[in-house]
């Protein structure tokens, strides 16, 4: 326990120290209008990506610019990069192996990309990646950690073998709780915590989580996890284990730092199907589905529309994996709502486009919301759910915007 205490007062030195360098002054500006550092940040180049939203530097955390989620799939160099630790190694692929060990396992086995390819069946998934942290700086009272705007999160195509298929190839023991995955970065000092995460078996088993290696039909970009990447869909990027080197099976709950004091939400706080039972403490419980959410793609603050000129206004939408039912748009600052079309269908873990048309006929300042339900009847809310680490925003969107 004091080691744990430790930790925290390490990552909250880091935190302060972060935000005292390059971000405090923007994120204070941010409170003070309409988010001005999220509306107009400093866009830079990680090697083999374009330009990014920089929100810190070592480690690397870039978001990606809303306008590229105006497609379905969000582009492999586009696409944002969240890392806790500094240390990333540039992979060889002909070298890389993944261990699949632990105390639960039956035949402690090692693939190398080759193997995996060859043994096990083929499989193909779109999905959402999103960080739990995603919008952290839209949070008020400020919440401590990256201060992301919309962009931390991104909509692709993920292909790999079912990781189910690999642990029943392996075996595992009667008992078996839950299987730990770590990659192949690492920090750069001793005290921080190595970036371990943990799922139950019933989740690795589910035949949609995967081990992937391509991403929209390319090999995963380096930043993004090469040459292989774990891939929960509908559960928050947390557990997509980049760099994948090592996964153990355990008859015991992984209880390091980033399963036991980091990603954590307050009992009760979020829905989710099916509880992650054995990580569950008396107060807190890890963050894992991904809670109903939509954004304006097309539409910023500020923008300025044609009076009696047709707008055509896009979004997306998505949830956990159970499907968007509606997205609904108001015009009037939530009095009135409108059914927007919903755009094609990609599969209950993608994102959903939609649109919807309107002609403006009165100048002056106007907002619009947006607001999705799924097919559980979960919505968007007006209200934030406050949580310490400021996770799962997904407060109804609202774009001022001007006719003139
Ligand atoms: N090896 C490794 N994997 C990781 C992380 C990390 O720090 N190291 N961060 C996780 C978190 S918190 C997020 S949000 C996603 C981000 O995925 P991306 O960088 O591909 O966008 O990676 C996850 N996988
Ligand atoms: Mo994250």
């Amino acid at each position: 326990m004091p080691q744990r205490r430790d930790f925290l007062k390490g990552l909250g030195g880091a935190t302060l120290a972060l935000a005292g360098d390059a971000l405090m002054p923007r994120v204070a500006r941010a409170f003070g209008g309409e988010h001005d550092a999220l509306a107009a940040p400093p866009l830079e180049v990680l090697p083999g990506k374009r330009p990014l939203i920089r929100r810190t530097y070592r480690p690397p955390n870039f978001e990606t610019p809303i306008h590229y989620f105006n497609e379905v799939f969000t582009p492999n160099d586009a696409f944002f990069v969240r890392y806790h630790l500094a240390n990333i190694p540039r992979v060889d692929s002909k070298l890389w192996r993944l261990r699949v060990e632990g105390d639960a396992v039956k035949n402690v086995s090692e693939f190398s990309l080759e193997t995996l390819r060859r043994d096990f069946e083929r499989v193909e998934i779109a999905a959402v990646n999103q960080c739990a942290g995603n919008r952290r700086g839209l949070f008020e009272p400020r919440a401590p950690g990256v201060q992301w705007g919309h962009g931390a999160m991104g909509n692709a195509r993920w292909s790999g073998v079912r990781l189910g298929d690999v642990l029943r190839r392996v075996g595992f023991k009667n008992g078996a709780l839950e299987v730990a995955f770590d990659g192949a970065d690492a920090p750069l000092v001793a005290k921080t915590p190595d970036f371990i995460k943990s799922l139950p078996l019933w989740k690795a088993l589910d035949e949609d989580t995967i081990i992937a290696f391509e991403m929209n039909g390319e090999p995963l970009p380096h930043w993004n996890g090469y040459p292989a990447r774990l891939v929960v869909p509908g559960w928050t990027a947390t557990y997509w284990v980049k760099h994948l080197v090592s996964i153990r099976v355990g008859l015991k709950p992984y209880d390091g730092f980033w399963m036991s004091t980091a990603y954590r939400v307050p009992k009760g706080a979020f829905l989710a199907t099916r509880e992650f039972s054995s990580q569950t403490g008396e107060a807190n419980t890890p963050v894992t589905e991904l809670v109903v959410n939509s954004l304006l793609t097309n539409v910023k603050d500020h923008d300025e529309f044609l009076l009696h000129r047709q707008i055509e206004v896009k979004g997306i939408a998505w949830d956990g994996g159970y499907g968007i039912q509606k997205v609904e748009v108001s015009k009037d600052d939530g009095r009135s709502w409108t059914p927007a079309e919903l755009g094609g269908d990609h599969g209950r873990y993608s994102w959903r486009p939609w649109s919807f048309r309107f002609t403006p006929l009165e100048k002056g300042k106007h907002v619009l919301l947006a607001k999705a339900t799924n097919r559980n009847g979960d919505t968007q809310g007006s209200k934030l759910i406050l949580n310490p680490a400021g996770y799962h925003h997904n407060l109804v969107q609202r774009v001022r915007f001007k006719v003139v």
